[in-house]
Formats: structure tokens, sequence, C-alpha cells
């Protein structure tokens, strides 16, 4: 049926407009596959509600429009189940699943038994009850007896299906499943919670089991739940085909969800891989899962085996070890970051945490551990989830010993005892020590070593800790001043240090091999270009993105160390903060000094060029003026001031009645006056200017010039393997040339570069007679051009 065929009679039209509803729900949760967009689903159920408002004998209990119904009177009532709803017996190892799958062979006679094998979804357990094809009511797991009829709020989660698909379903079905919240549903309403200042979910699983617990079902709604199907509850048994798996078919034809990781598996090897397999994929899932779950597929057999107290003896729940432990607080130590943040690390018993031993876990910031309350003795639940930092959840008050002492914020930087300092409105707390701290000395050399900036290879933080330890090196110009005895003296110091003796001689050639390879790292970083340099040096707020601007736009080292910051957010992205953070770093002589140290010591930028083109359209003289950030100086009022036809210089040197008669107001005339008569101003003012200036003058001569990068408008495609080199290491430096590095071979490609084992692409440059260059030629070509 299509939604444009629309039919006048309106029981018809109403009929029409439900299944079409339904057919959306069926499709967006249950094959995955979206099938109209959200504004028309919104459409078809506006008009299905005027349909119904206007004809009330229409209305229907199961209608899409009734999904959010009113809330019960007096709390939720009781629901006995018709079938008990069972729980599941725990394996926390390989070894219990084997004595489960043990335990089945015994008593099956079955070598090799089939299992259907799920993902343990980490939600609600809740039972959904159908008479004739129609919800009629969903109750909560309680105590498996009796629990709570939530079919209110049931209703509101469109995965579940308020009427049944096809025709051969049971007069009576109970199916059982788990309610939960996707993380994207749980990330989205715990961003808006945030903003709005509300109440944030602790997690995915108190999400949904919060959200279900709700008396108002218009509440419910809000929330993002979903549900996957899992098991028949109560139903004839002469209704059920021969096997879970079939079941679980069965269920998806009917409408239900049933997830596409669900599959069948032969005996322990068939549950174990299946086990690896999900544990693998389990931070990648849209969905919270804490194991997996086999259950014998064979339902004849399930009945033959039968229960113990309420586990079934067919099916076992298989648990990932767990992401959240509780342990106890030593210390909370303050850790000083490259930038000189301080956060503070609580300092844990040692407890194993999915698998891994924790000992520290971050505790964010200051306000955090107000909010937690965290103090040094208390007991604490850890999380660590994926590859990410451990981190403290929450403080068990109930265990808190007597004793314990609020914690504040200590005074002054542990390593370097200079003072801790807090800018207005921000939370983090920084060492104000800055090149005289260590802490930001070794952190600093670690983010300079690193991969993404200038990549010296093997120099990692542990080697680094220890040369700033035993006093080798001190700052980023340092390293280019180490020489191979000095990495192999290290080296003996540090095993002296920590109690390790090398064998003599043999260490003694593996040792100086090391020092070799390292201080040739060292040496090969020293050609970089200015993007990753900038990005190296480690100014705070300049990532990647930003260090490429200012290379793209500045185009030299001189120009961006001396750039006063109003100048610096005449770029794209650069706002008042983070140029200003760009401007502080360079005004610190210590950090003058560095990279005049690393120049001397000969770090050479292979991509300096002209300043960009672009920029001179960014210096007007009402622009440069607006950067400032004179008190009452508008845009508006800035291009009257520009008007004047004064150049930057002459402007701040303008008596006030030029000024009045230029059309600037009185109050804005004073407070221009008034902030140029303020000397640091005053200062700022003539810095920029003679940048302005500069740039100016630069600005007009590319411009002028027009001097093209020498592949501007060349389309060049990369392919094969290079071995000076990576692709995305050439394809940047032709970038840098103006090349256009397109990922297929057509007409318009100009060259194609071609390493080792090229394939296709090299045959299609081939067919098309595009000139092809190996990579000797590259090689030779960007020597040719110094980069
Ligand atoms: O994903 C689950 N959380 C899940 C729970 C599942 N996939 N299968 C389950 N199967 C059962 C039996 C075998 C008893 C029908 C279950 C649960 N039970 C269950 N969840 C909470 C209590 C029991």
């Amino acid at each position: 049926m299509n939604a444009s065929e629309t039919s006048a009679d309106p029981a018809q039209r109403a009929a029409q407009l439900r299944t079409l509803i339904e057919e959306a729900n069926y499709r967006y949760h249950v094959l995955d596959d979206a099938a109209i967009p959200d504004v028309e689903y919104d459409r078809l159920m506006r008009e299905l509600e005027a349909l119904e408002a206007t004809h009330p004998e229409l209305a229907r209990l199961d209608s899409p429009t009734r999904r959010v119904g009113a809330r019960p009177a007096e709390g939720f009532a009781e629901v006995r189940h018709a079938q008990r709803m069972l729980s599941l017996a725990n394996a926390f190892s390989e070894a219990e699943v084997g004595e489960f799958v043990q335990r089945i062979v015994e008593r099956t006679g079955n070598a090799e038994p089939r299992f259907s094998v799920e993902p343990k979804f980490d939600g609600l357990a809740i039972s959904l009850r159908y008479e004739n094809g129609v919800f009629v009511q969903g109750a909560t797991r309680g105590d498996g007896e009796t629990g709570e009829d939530v079919s209110a709020n049931l209703r509101t989660i469109r995965a579940i299906p308020l009427r049944l698909r096809g025709a051969d379903w049971p007069a009576v079905l109970e199916v059982r499943g788990e309610v939960y919240m996707p993380r994207a549903g749980f990330d989205a309403y715990n961003a808006k919670a945030r903003a709005e200042g509300g109440k944030v979910l602790a997690n995915p699983r108190n999400g949904a089991a919060g959200s279900l617990r709700q008396l108002d079902p218009a509440i419910t709604a809000t929330r993002p739940l979903a549900f996957y199907a899992y098991a028949p509850g109560d139903m004839v048994e002469s209704e059920l085909p021969a096997t879970h798996s079939a079941f679980m078919t069965r269920l998806r034809d009917w409408g239900f969800p049933v997830s596409h990781l669900v599959e069948t598996a032969r005996g322990l090897d068939g549950c174990l891989d299946y086990f690896r397999r999900i544990g693998a994929q389990r931070d990648t899932l849209p969905f919270d899962i804490d194991g997996v779950v086999y259950k014998l597929d064979d339902l004849a057999l399930q009945r033959e085996l039968g229960f113990v107290g309420r586990t079934p003896r067919w099916a076992i729940a298989h648990k990932f070890p767990a992401q959240e432990q509780t342990t106890r607080v030593l210390a909370i130590d303050i850790n000083i970051g490259r930038t000189g943040a301080a956060t503070p690390i609580a300092r844990l018993e040692a407890v194993q945490v999915a698998g891994v031993v924790v000992t520290n876990a971050t505790l964010h910031n200051a306000d955090q551990i107000e909010r937690l309350d965290v103090r040094v003795g208390d007991s604490v639940i850890v999380r660590r989830a994926g590859d990410v930092i451990p981190e403290v959840m929450r403080v068990m008050h109930e265990l808190r010993p007597a004793d314990t002492v609020k914690w504040q914020m200590p005074t002054h930087c542990p390593i370097c005892r200079s003072e801790l300092v807090r800018e207005e409105k921000q939370v983090v707390w920084r060492c104000s020590g800055e090149l005289i701290c260590p802490a930001q000395q070794k952190e600093s050399i670690i983010h300079f070593a690193s991969r993404r900036a200038m990549d010296i290879d093997g120099l990692g933080s542990r080697l680094i800790e220890d040369l700033c330890d035993l006093g080798f090196v001190s700052s980023i110009a340092d390293l280019y001043r180490l020489s191979v005895a000095d990495f192999v003296e290290m080296k003996r110091r540090a095993d002296e240090r920590d109690g390790t003796t090398p064998e003599t001689v043999k260490a003694g050639k593996v040792a100086s091999k090391w020092a070799e390879n390292l201080v040739e790292a060292i040496e090969h970083s020293k050609r970089a270009t200015l993007e990753r340099f900038l990005f190296a040096l480690g100014i705070e707020h300049v990532g990647e993105s930003t260090a490429k601007v200012l290379a793209q736009w500045f185009g030299t080292l001189e120009r961006i160390r001396h750039m006063p910051w109003p100048l610096l957010k005449l770029l794209p992205d650069i706002g008042g903060e983070v140029a200003r953070s760009i401007d502080q770093f360079f005004a610190q002589s210590g950090n003058q000094q560095a990279l005049d140290d690393l120049l001397v010591r000969g770090v050479v930028l292979s991509d300096e060029h002209d300043v960009s083109a672009k920029l001179k359209s960014r210096l007007g003289v009402d622009e440069f003026l607006v950067q400032l950030e004179i008190p009452k100086l508008t845009p508006r009022r800035a291009e009257q001031l520009a008007a004047t036809g004064n150049l930057p210089d002459a402007l701040a040197g303008l008596p006030s009645q030029q000024l009045v008669s230029a059309g600037l107001p009185a109050d804005t005339v004073a407070a221009w006056l008034a902030w140029h008569a303020d000397a640091a101003n005053a200062t700022l003012y003539q810095r920029s200017v003679r940048a302005w200036n500069e740039l100016s003058e630069l600005a007009q001569s590319v411009a002028g010039s027009a001097t093209a990068l020498p592949l501007e408008g060349k389309t060049v495609v990369l392919t094969g393997t290079l071995s000076s080199m990576s692709r995305d290491q050439a394809g940047a430096k032709l970038e840098a040339l103006g090349a256009k590095v397109a990922g297929s071979v057509s007409k318009k490609t100009d060259f194609v570069v071609a390493g080792e084992a090229a394939g296709s692409k090299l045959d299609k440059a081939q067919a098309l007679a595009v000139e092809i260059w190996d990579e000797a030629k590259l090689l030779d070509y960007l020597a040719g051009q110094g980069a």
C-alpha cells in the first residue's frame, strides 16, 4: 500500500494509517531498515490522531496513537505471572561453562548439543501478554511470581508491537524479553539533561529501569527505550516449535525485535567461540551487554532437564568480567599535566576491573570531588569501560569510616611548589610554575615526541620520564643535544636505580644499538612541517586543526611566534581564548628561548611559505579594529572609524572632535579614548598595528605576484606502498605544493604516484594513459621543491 492512495472513508483511512505506522515501526525496530523518514511518520501519526478525534468511534486501544495513555490512579497493580519468570544461573569462567555443558551432555547423551547463543542485554526483564494478537498486558519480573503492571509504560515503546503481524500466532501468547536504553539515546538524554540542569541517568540499565517505573507514561514516552524478545512465557505447549531458535524466528515474523546477534552453536567450543566474538564487539555495540546466554536449543530436551529451584538446568549466563568494582581510596593525589592542569587522582586499593588490575582512577577535577564528596578512606565504585581511564563513579557513603575528613584542593603544586591557581569561571586548577615545573616539562616533552607530533620513534613516555628524572633533559630542545653516550649512561643509571643488573658485554652492545637508533630517530625528526611542529609545541588549545590553520595562513614560524592575539583572531576558527593562549605561550621568554635552541640545533621547517593569498580579504581596517575587543566598538562603529580613511597607526591619535564628526556617539568616543589611555592597551595596539602593517604588505605582494603553487590545479592519485614514507605523508607533501589528492583515477587525473604492489588504480592509469610516477621520481621532485 502507498501512503498517497488515500481512502475517503474515515474508517478505512484510519485502518490504512495504522497499518502504515505499524509497518514503519516494524521495519525500523525489527528489520533495522527505516522505511520512511521521521517527518513522514509524524505526519501519518498526526493525521490518524485528527481522524480519531473527529470520529471517536474509530479510536481503539491498539491504535498507535494510544501509545501514551493515562497514568494509573494508585501506583502499579500487581500481576501474577501465568508462568513463573525464571532466573538464570551465572558462569564467570570457561571452566564453569564447561561444567554446565558437561552436565547436559551426560543427561541427554548428546555429545555435542546444540545451543541458541544470545547476547545478554543489560536492561530490565519483562513479560508481554497478547490475546488474539493484541497486546493486553505487560509486567516487570518482580520476584518471578508476581510483578508490576507497567502496560501503559510499555505501550510507549515503539519497538513493542501493539498488534501482531501475520495470523498464525496462538490465541494467548506471552513473550519475555529485555527493555533497554540504547547508548546513543542514553548519551543524548544525558546531554540534554545536563544542558537543562536536570537529573542525569547513571547508566543505560538504570535509565531503562527508572523509565519503566515512572507513574506517568508521558514521561516514559520521552525516554529512548527499546526492546529485544528472548523467550516464550505462558503459551500452549503444542503451539511451540521444536527448537528455541525456531521460536525466535517466529517471534521475528510476528513483529518482535529479535537481535541479529542471536545464533546457534554446537558444544562447548561453539559456545566459547561465540563468547569471544561477542566480547570483542562489546565496546562497539549500540547497547550495553553484560555477557552472553547459552540455551539448549531443543525444547523437548529443555522440558526433560527441568529446573533446580528457579533456574533452568538448560540455560546459563556467561558473564563478562564486571566493569565496575568496589574498592577503597588510599589517597588523593594531584597530577600535573602538560599545560599545568591539576587533575586529582584517587590512589586505590588494588582491584581487578574487567580483567585489569586498577590502582588509580581519575576524579576529573575539584568540582567532581565536591559533587561526589570523595574522602580518603571511603569505599567507592570504580568503572573501567574499554580503553578509557578508570574513573570513580560513586562513593558508598553508608560504608564511610568515622574519622574521614573532607578533601580540599591543595594550594601548591606537589611537584614544583608553585601556587595552584584557577581562573575565573574555570573548573580547572593550574600549576603556575609553567616551565620551571618538572611535571609540565615532562609532559610537554612526551607530547612533543609523540606520534602525531614530532613522531620520534622509540622515545616513549617511560623513557622520557627517566631522562627527566635523571637530569638528562628538562626541555624539548634538550632532546637534540643527546648523544649515544648519554642514552647509554642514562640507561645504566636507570638500571642501577631500579636494581636491574644487565649482563655486561651483551647488554652493552644491545644498549648501544638501542641508543644509536634513538639518536637517529631524533635526528630524523629535525625535518618537520610547520603544522606538526606547532602542534608539537603543546600550546594549550592548539590541536592539529588549529596548528594547520596557523601554518596555512601565516606560513612561517617567525611570523606566528610574534603575532599578537588580535591578529590571530582574524583566522578562521580561532577565537579569543585560543588566540590569547597562543600569544601567552610565545610571550614567555622561556618558550622563545626553547624555539631558538631548537632552530640552532638544526630543526628545519620544510614547508614554510608566504602568507596565504586569502589573508588580504581579512585585513580590512574595520575588521582589525573589531578584533581588539575595545568596549563599545561594535562592527558598525569600527566601520565608521575605518571610513575616516585613516590607517590604524593614525587612528589611535585622532582627536575626539574628529571621532565625533565621523558619527561616533559620545559614549563610544569616551570608551575608545579611555581604552587607549591604558598603557597595556596602548602597547597591545602598537604591537598589533605593526603586525597588521607587515601582514598587509605581505598579503599585497602575494596577491600581486600571483605566484601559484607548483602543483596548483593538479589532481594526483597515490597507490601502492611507498618505502620512504606513508601515503598520507606523501599526500600531505603534495597538497602543500598545491595539488589535490584524489581517491580514484579518471581522465582528469594529472599523474599517479605508484608504490610497491600497486593494483587496479595503476592498471586504470595505464589504460587511460595517465602519467605515472614511481617513488624515486616523487622523491626527486619533492627534493627539487624543497619539500
Ligand atoms: O538478554 C538477556 N538479559 C536474557 C535474559 C536473555 N537473552 N535470555 C534470558 N533467558 C532467560 C530464560 C532462559 C530463563 C528464559 C534471560 C533471562 N531468562 C532472564 N533475565 C532476567 C532474569 C531471567
